[in-house]
């Protein structure tokens, strides 16, 4: 068995050289547990009340309408544990560097029926200065072609390039915007199929998408954190704040290293919000 800066070192060497990869049993049956738990007390305890939540329709107590939550480590302190999770910091600080921050989690719960989202690059959503976003994607269920899981064009991430975004109207996805006009085939995307408790990181400028959920029954959830070098300004969007954003967001969890901004403080603008597969929130 390799030692974890061994087994961190390969994983990241394919973090580099594919755009993603995946760490295989990285969270135990218990943790996995435990933040399904969790997701379940979200879903009854607190999304209904989160913006975007009371437009939800089904059962109070059925956790599958909703699509996700964003930013819910701000409402459990064991996702925001999981942001620093070992696993995930230990990869981290070998693809991004020694000083890492987040800045965003979602939880993805995506019952039967719901869809999944379009070819997408995150550096659209969240740019940072020196091209350093990576997303940590904490598989809570077995994530299969037919239940949704990624799909990502393996080096897309290489040239670095932001392709085009617009609106579109395919039932299969969300509302999310859509990446188009990529020098990319279909045919080189490939399904990442993970066992419950698997990570799969993937790089800011990577092409990933995901399928409608096809079962009858059964959810394919995940929480995603994304995180970035602490090296880096992030002029992300914030609440009442201009657009462009010009202003270095202080949102962030420091998760491994020193931060070299620690002197500006943090600040706590973003609040989460529930996404239902129609409504269009300001971020994905
Ligand atoms: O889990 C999904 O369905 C989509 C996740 C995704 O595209 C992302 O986190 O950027």
């Amino acid at each position: 068995m390799p030692g974890s800066n061994e087994r961190a070192a390969v994983l990241a060497a394919q973090y580099r050289e594919q755009g993603y990869c995946v760490a295989g049993e990285a969270l135990t049956k218990a943790e996995v547990a435990a933040l399904l738990d969790e997701a379940m007390r979200l879903c009854r305890e607190e999304a209904a009340g989160l913006s975007g939540g009371a437009a939800a329709t089904g059962a109070a107590d059925d956790m599958g309408r909703f699509l996700a939550i964003h930013f819910p480590h701000k409402l459990s302190p064991l996702m925001r544990e999981t942001l620093a999770h070992p696993r995930i910091v230990e990869v981290l600080t070998e693809a991004i560097g020694p000083n890492v921050k987040c800045m965003q989690s979602m939880l993805f719960i995506k019952n039967a029926g719901k869809p999944g989202q379009a070819w997408h690059q995150d550096e659209d959503f969240i740019a940072t200065r020196d091209r350093s976003l990576g997303a940590a994607w904490i598989a809570l269920d077995d994530a299969t072609v037919d239940n949704g899981c990624l799909w990502v064009i393996p080096g897309s991430h290489r040239p670095c390039v932001l392709w085009p975004l617009r609106q579109h109207n395919d039932p299969e996805y969300d509302f999310a915007p859509q990446s188009y006009d990529f020098p990319y085939r279909d045919e080189e995307a490939i399904p990442v199929e993970v066992a419950a408790g698997s990570i799969v990181f993937f790089h800011g400028h990577l092409l990933h998408k995901s399928l409608r959920n096809r079962r009858t029954s059964g959810f394919r959830r995940a929480l995603v954190n994304h995180y970035m070098s602490a090296e880096s300004l992030l002029p992300w969007w914030r609440p009442g704040g201009p657009h462009p954003p010009t202003q270095d967001l202080r949102d962030i969890v420091m998760v491994a290293g020193t931060d070299p901004y620690a002197y500006k403080g943090t600040e706590d603008v973003n609040r989460p919000y529930v996404r239902l597969e129609a409504a269009a929130p300001a971020m994905t």
